[in-house]
């Protein structure tokens, strides 16, 4: 039997776990293997970073903080630069769509994969210990490698992703990623510096009693935004809202809920970003049995049009989304 269709054992290291899966890869040359090293190496690194977030301060005040001034960034820059690095070094990835940049970055010419990331979601809550994350997206480039990047290498639509995932600075850390074949959760042991496989093969349940969603903004919720919020109040439904997209979507995935964030009278687009927030959630909840919409289209359909697209977001438990929708 081909290593890849034996389940992997809990407690199987990442770098283990990819090399045994690589054969289901379309393209099975090594590199998107790599990739996902790349990317889960970097987030090592921003992990270490979050951890002592709270001492920078402290350290400043002490005058030991790092005199290149890397210690006093601030914590979503630093990260944006330490995965732009490690993909850099790697030479997998030709172009980086990043939140935390205008355009995309050129990386290597002649490398195959388009990566879009936001390198750590959840600003308001960075300075305050609470749960932040990293969204990536991994597409294969269209043009022949070694020419120059063009618009149907960046823009291309969710369905088109070749793996995505994300990393929860929480409790634990943990990475979450699928290629398309179901997907899997590890968790990080910081004293040995490895990610293990703790959740094999996640599924989110089929429908869910948590509803996640800014209800701050609530006047300026469309009509039947406001009728499903008052029917999962009738329902009884459990409210919870962390204000980090990740965490909100990995407990909805682990539980069993909904996370939206709609159209607003402010962001009449919704807030989130198509491409480095809700494509890779969509990739992953449906490889989960969930869903993703933007209230009516499917989120993987859309066909982005600029980098920075905005869209209404309606995640989760495949139920609790067709529900949402059912009101219009
Ligand atoms: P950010 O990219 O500036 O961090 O914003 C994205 C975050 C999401 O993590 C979170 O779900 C949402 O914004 C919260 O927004 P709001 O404070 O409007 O509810
Ligand atoms: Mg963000």
């Amino acid at each position: 039997m081909e290593e890849s269709r034996i389940a992997a054992p809990i407690g199987s290291a990442l770098d283990r776990f990819i090399k045994s899966k690589q054969d289901q890869f379309a393209y099975a040359s090594g590199e998107l293997s790599q990739l996902l090293r790349d990317i889960a190496l970097a987030s090592k690194v921003v992990n270490r970073e979050v951890n002592k977030a709270g001492l920078i301060d402290i350290m400043g005040a002490m005058g030991s903080t790092n005199t290149a001034g890397d210690a006093q960034q601030k914590l979503d820059v630093l990260a944006n630069i330490r995965f732009s690095r490690a993909l850099m070094k790697g030479g997998e990835a030709c172009a980086l769509i990043s939140e935390e940049s205008e355009s995309y970055v050129d990386l290597n010419n002649s490398g195959k994969y388009v990566i879009a990331i936001d390198p750590l979601d959840g600003s308001s809550n960075i300075d305050v210990n609470v749960s932040i994350g990293t969204i990536f997206s991994i597409y294969r480039r269209k043009s022949k490698e070694g020419t120059p990047i063009q618009d149907q290498d960046i823009l291309q639509r969710g369905s088109e992703q070749v793996a995505a995932g994300y990393i929860l600075y929480g409790s634990s850390t943990m990475l979450v990623y699928t290629t398309g074949h179901g997907v899997n959760g590890f968790t990080y042991e910081p004293t040995l510096g490895e990610y293990f496989l703790s959740h094999p093969d996640m599924k989110m349940p089929e429908d869910g009693k948590i509803y996640s969603v800014n209800e701050g903004s609530y006047n300026s919720f469309s009509q039947p935004v406001k009728e499903y919020i008052a029917y999962c109040k009738e329902k009884n439904y459990t409210g919870r809202y962390i204000g980090s997209l990740v965490a909100d979507f990995h407990r909805n995935l682990l539980k069993g809920g909904i996370y939206i964030y709609p159209a607003t009278a402010k962001d009449p687009n919704g807030k989130l970003r198509l491409m480095y927030e809700c494509n890779a959630l969509a990739f992953v909840a449906e490889q989960a049995g969930g869903k993703a919409s933007d209230g009516k289209n499917r989120i993987l359909d859309i066909q982005p049009t600029s980098l920075h697209q905005r869209t209404p977001f309606y995640v989760g438990s495949k139920k609790m989304v067709e529900k949402a929708e059912s009101f219009g």
